[in-house]
Parts: C-alpha cells; sequence; structure tokens
C-alpha cells in the first residue's frame, strides 16, 4: 500500500467483479461486446443489461475507454477500456497501454469516483509483457492523479501471486520515490 496525497494505491489478489469500488475498468476489445478473460467475467457478473448498455456505444478505438453502470455489479460504474495487443512493442504498445489508465482515470474523475480498480490490461489474451505492462500502469496513474483529485483509493485487482508481487515491487518504488506526504 503506498500512499500518495489523499490517495491510498494498493495491490490485491482478488477476482475484481466482487470489489465494491465505485468504478472498475474492464480489459475490453474494441467492439466492447464481451469477450473472454476479465470482459467475460464481468459481463457475467453484471447481467445482460450491460452489454445492452454497450451495444449502444459504437465500440471503442485502442487506447481509449468509455463508460456505463455496473448494473448488478458492487461496483456503481464500468470502465471499458482497450488495450493493445502486443506485438513486440514497436507498434506504439506502451503509449496505449499508458493512454488506457489516463482515460479510465479521466472518466472515473467526471463520474466523482472516490474509489476505481484496474485490472492489468493487455496481460492476458492480448499478451502485453506483465513487468513491463505493470511499471506502465503504476507510473501513468501516479502521474495522472493531481487531475483526478475525486479519488481516494485505486486498486490494482490481479490474479495470482506472481502479479500482485510484481505490483508491490512497483508500487514501493514509487512510494521511495515520493515526497513524504507529512513534510515536518
Ligand atoms: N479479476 C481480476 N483480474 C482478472 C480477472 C478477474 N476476474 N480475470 C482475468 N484477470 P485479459 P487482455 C486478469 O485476458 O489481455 C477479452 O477477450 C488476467 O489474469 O482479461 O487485455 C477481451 O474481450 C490478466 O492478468 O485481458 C479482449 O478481446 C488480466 O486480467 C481481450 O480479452 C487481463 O487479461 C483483452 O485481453
Amino acid at each position: 500500500m503506498t500512499m500518495l496525497g489523499g490517495c491510498r494505491l494498493e495491490a490485491c489478489e482478488t477476482d475484481i467483479t466482487t470489489l465494491a469500488v465505485d468504478a472498475i475498468v474492464n480489459a475490453a476489445n474494441s467492439s466492447l461486446l464481451g469477450g473472454g478473460g476479465v470482459d467475460g467475467a464481468i459481463h457475467r457478473a453484471a447481467g445482460p443489461e450491460l452489454l445492452r448498455e454497450c451495444e449502444t456505444l459504437g465500440g471503442c478505438a485502442t487506447g481509449d475507454a468509455k463508460r456505463t453502470g455496473g448494473y448488478r455489479l458492487p461496483a456503481k460504474f464500468v470502465i471499458h477500456a482497450v488495450g493493445p495487443v502486443w506485438h513486440g512493442g514497436d507498434r506504439g504498445e506502451a503509449e496505449q497501454l499508458a493512454s488506457c489508465y489516463r482515460r479510465s482515470l479521466a472518466l472515473a474523475h467526471e463520474a466523482r469516483c472516490t474509489s476505481i480498480a484496474f485490472p492489468a490490461i493487455s496481460c492476458g489474451i492480448y499478451r502485453f509483457p506483465a513487468e513491463q505492462a505493470v511499471r506502465i500502469a503504476v507510473r501513468t496513474v501516479v502521474d495522472a492523479l493531481p487531475a483526478s483529485s475525486s479519488l481516494t483509493q485505486v486498486v490494482f485487482a490481479c490474479f495470482g501471486e506472481p502479479m500482485l508481487r510484481l505490483y508491490e515491487h512497483e508500487l514501493d518504488r514509487v512510494a521511495c520515490q515520493a515526497p513524504p506526504s507529512n513534510p515536518i
């Protein structure tokens, strides 16, 4: 756990669909019409009304995000972010992934969310190397936090112990570089 200003950043090994936060982020595809992985789990848990709202959105570009209701989820909103498919790293994948995090935070801020949970976008079916993706996720969120001032809690929801360790390591690094929150 790391405190940055008034915001608590933490990594948890958990199913993101169970989290009672204001917004959970979905690792969607550009159709926004569902799929496997965390996308499938979110649609199953939210119920068919989520797909009905997604059908009205006209898809979403890679690196962008769109917000819907949470329906039967404990979360009020789902922010559907479309991460890049990994093609080796020279097709702008890192910037597109960072953009997913920035756009998701902007949409959460717009809806006055105080808490948000992210999965490891692009780290499953889209094969983005986990270590690099985690560095991008944590750094981008940290850099964007001052512009997302409604947020007091950011959760990185991970599947599996190795992924949890990567996030904890990166959060520790960020904490070491951050100025003390209560300078004397
Ligand atoms: N809670 C938290 N993390 C999860 C969950 C869950 N319930 N389920 C999976 N993960 P992926 P992508 C982790 O494949 O790589 C879909 O078909 C998983 O272990 O869900 O962005 C979409 O429709 C991994 O670390 O998303 C797209 O077509 C991370 O979430 C495509 O997959 C992301 O894995 C998107 O691929």
